[in-house]
């Protein structure tokens, strides 16, 4: 019997590794790595989920680059503070397109900025904008009338820096 049924055990076992390696980017949108944090000179990586333990806000808006509908993510100033960030006297985004701005406190004060995370649910790709990107939502109509800098609203983040 073992003899019959290895050849079947190993094409299970072959079915099971390809199942298991097809799923693998839906499994890592939240648990993989996705932001790296990083505070004077030490870094750490954080995953989706870690992010959004700051407590997801909801926002319907469209952004001036196009996409449109429920916006979900995490106030920055909520992330700052479950990092232990919230003192940092300037925060610093960088994209993966070389983009980079950053924030002083002051300017947190001024504008409540969302750290989107999910359009309409879903994860932001990296063709929308993402993974995360800095909106404004009190700002969202005046962006799209061009009433307003939209210069601090950076997509693609990759990396926040703190100090
Ligand atoms: N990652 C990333 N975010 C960005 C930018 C960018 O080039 N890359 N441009 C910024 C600037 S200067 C503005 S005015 C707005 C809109 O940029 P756009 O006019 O190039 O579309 O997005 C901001 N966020
Ligand atoms: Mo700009």
């Amino acid at each position: 019997m073992g003899v019959l049924s290895s050849p079947l055990r190993a094409g299970f076992l072959a079915g099971w590794l390809f199942l298991l390696y097809a799923s693998g980017p839906a499994l890592a949108d939240s648990s993989s790595p996705m932001l790296t944090v990083t505070e004077g000179t030490e870094s750490r990586e954080l995953t989706l989920e870690q992010v959004e333990e700051a407590g997801l806000h909801e926002v319907d808006m469209r952004h001036p680059e196009g996409p449109e509908g429920t916006f979900a993510g995490v106030w920055l100033d909520d992330f700052l503070t479950a990092q232990g960030l919230e003192e940092a006297r300037r925060v610093r985004f960088l994209a993966f397109d070389g983009y980079t701005t950053f924030l002083t406190p002051a300017q947190r004060q001024e504008k409540r900025y969302l750290l989107a995370t999910r359009l309409e649910g879903e994860p932001l790709d990296e063709d929308m904008l993402g993974p995360l990107m800095l909106i404004v939502p009190e700002d969202a109509a005046a962006a799209l009338e061009g009433n307003v800098s939209i210069t601090r609203w950076i997509w693609s983040i990759r990396e926040i820096s703190a100090r």
